[in-house]
């Protein structure tokens, strides 16, 4: 192939890749619907937790068990993406036992039916650390029953995910886990984002008339060499 044809067909296959773009997969701060979410859980008023970011409402988890069963978030992607992260605010709400008597209380992610993430938390020791977590309150009674409560910034990594079907679980585990009014959770303010890679898109059609035109042009120099 001659030097000009290869280098202009690679510049213009390389103009037509569809650059990743950022893109938000899923948001929601639970103030209006729980849409995008199934199984264990509930939309319910953040009580005091509105005073650390986390508005009137969250979506809150109580379920007994262990594994006590998942709040679970949906997503289908168009396209593939990387680089993608999961943010939310974690409330831990009473008596999480964590090295206390009564623990551990362990608090659990999975992506896709694997567990990606797994914390013990402990209201009656000290804030739970890590480079995932920022701590927004620990100790006071902020709501539900009387235990102190505690509330988080969490931040994980989900790595590259396909175009289609995701799903990502909350829930709680542990021997010591006992659910109901006694330890429950709360997320809030989730955030799904990454760079959609933009794979399985069509170039647009004046792309493709350009790409044309120029490999016309192509051939015409590659003729007028031969
Ligand atoms: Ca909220
Ligand atoms: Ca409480
Ligand atoms: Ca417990």
């Amino acid at each position: 192939m001659p030097r000009l044809l290869s280098n202009l067909t690679l510049a213009l296959l390389a103009a037509l890749a569809v650059p990743a773009q950022a893109a938000v997969f899923y948001s929601n701060d639970f103030e209006a619907s729980a849409a995008g979410m199934s199984g264990a859980g509930f939309l319910a008023g953040s009580q005091g937790f509105s005073a650390y970011g986390f508005g009137s409402q969250y979506f809150r988890n109580s379920s007994f068990g262990n594994p006590a069963a998942s709040s679970v978030l949906g997503l289908s992607l168009g396209s593939a993406a990387t680089a993608v992260t999961l943010n939310f605010d974690l409330a831990a709400i009473d008596s999480w036992d964590g090295f206390n008597c009564c623990g551990p209380d362990f608090f659990n992610v999975k992506l896709d039916g694997t567990t990606i993430y797994s914390k013990n938390f402990d209201i009656f020791g000290s804030p739970s650390t890590g480079p995932e977590l920022s701590n927004l309150v620990y100790g006071p009674n902020v709501a539900v029953a009387g235990w102190g409560d505690q509330g988080y910034k969490v931040a994980l990594s989900l790595g590259n995910l396909s175009a289609g079907a995701h799903t990502i679980e909350f829930f709680a585990s542990g021997a010591g886990w006992q659910g109901g009014d006694d330890e429950s959770f709360a997320i809030d303010n989730v955030v799904v984002e990454g760079d959609s890679a933009g794979g399985g898109q069509l170039p647009e059609p004046a792309s493709l008339a350009l790409f044309s035109l120029a490999l016309l042009g192509a051939g015409a120099v590659r003729r007028s060499r031969a």
